[in-house]
């Protein structure tokens, strides 16, 4: 039953495939999610700036606001990769990725808590313990598992030659798994999932470890047991780049004051940095009245977009 899903869960990049169902399999692989000319140079500017020493990036850091230093990371990568500004985003909303997303949340927007949205997920052979062990991501409101996006960005080939991500899924069910009392892992103890947890399932079945390439997208939600996947014959390092979405309303949505981005199938909300660090560093303060940027997604597609076959209603 497993190895049909680790098959099914695969989709060609196929006129004739029917969009895939996240809620019931929990981890969906796209093929070729990103056209190459965007992946390629904004994977370069990723890699090239990690390459850099560990001092120099901290210190330039520590230049920028709290609340701003991943931002201002994103903005220095579009502009060495010699993308416009938001281009990955755009990409990325006008994406097959999105589509499955966006039917998850079965809403006209889809949220993301701003200063967690966007990770860089480097993976060093030198640095083995930096692996992140079994785990589930969390959950928000109601248990409603976050929604990740992991685009591989360097080298061509992940999870084979390179270090990828293993997945237990559990389709359809809603669990949420004890922790572990003795963890081994450095930088993710906290959130390690019980080994004897671990131990069982993987009796029941083989982990799932796709391999895939730069421009791909493996799309899972939240409390699908997953980690990283150091392949024995690895002989690269390997850079990611991770978005995390979440399902909720507008109201919900509120409580985060000001902290999170929207997508919508045609258009980004995404917070002006000088007005949202006002609001942080003054919360008792009068909140910004017009908070958001709005980014058109150039030729978003309509919903249902036709690269998606109908699913059969009989
Ligand atoms: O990138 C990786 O190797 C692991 C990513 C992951 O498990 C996570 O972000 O929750």
């Amino acid at each position: 039953m497993f190895q049909q899903l680790a098959d099914g869960a695969r989709l060609a990049m196929s006129a004739t495939a029917t969009l895939p169902d996240l809620r019931s399999q929990k981890v969906v692989v796209l093929d070729r999610v990103l056209r190459r000319s965007i992946y390629e140079r904004y994977g370069r500017a990723v890699s090239a700036s990690h390459g850099r020493r560990r001092a120099e990036i901290k210190a330039e850091r520590n230049r920028v606001a709290k609340h701003l230093r991943h931002l201002a990371h994103f903005k220095a990568l579009h502009e060495s990769a010699g993308l416009p500004p938001f281009a990955i985003l755009t990409e990325f909303a006008a994406s097959r990725a999105f589509d499955v997303i966006a039917e998850y949340c079965g809403a006209e927007r889809v949220y993301a808590v701003w200063h967690k949205f966007l990770t860089v997920r480097p993976q060093r052979l030198s640095d083995p313990e930096g692996a992140l062990p079994f785990h589930q991501d969390g959950y928000f409101g109601q248990y409603e598992p976050f929604i990740r996006a992991w685009i591989p960005l360097a080298p061509r080939s992940i999870g084979d030659s390179s270090p990828g991500l293993q997945f237990l899924p559990e389709p359809g069910t809603l669990n949420w798994y004890p922790i572990d009392e003795a963890p081994t892992s450095r930088d993710y103890a906290g959130n390690e999932t019980s080994h004897s947890v671990i131990a069982e399932l993987q009796k029941a079945r083989p982990p799932f470890r796709p391999i895939v390439r730069t421009g791909d997208a493996i799309v899972f939600l939240g409390d699908c047991l997953h980690g990283t996947y150091v392949p024995p014959g690895a002989i690269h390092d390997r850079w990611a780049l991770e978005f995390t979405f979440i399902r909720a309303s507008d109201e919900v949505v509120r409580g985060f004051k000001r902290d999170y981005c929207m997508f919508g199938r045609d258009t980004i909300w995404w917070p002006k940095d000088e007005t949202i660090v006002a609001w942080y560093s003054n919360p008792q303060g009068t909140p910004p009245a017009d908070p958001f940027l709005r980014i058109d997604v150039p030729n978003a597609p309509k919903w249902l977009p036709g690269r998606w076959k109908r699913k059969s209603t009989s």
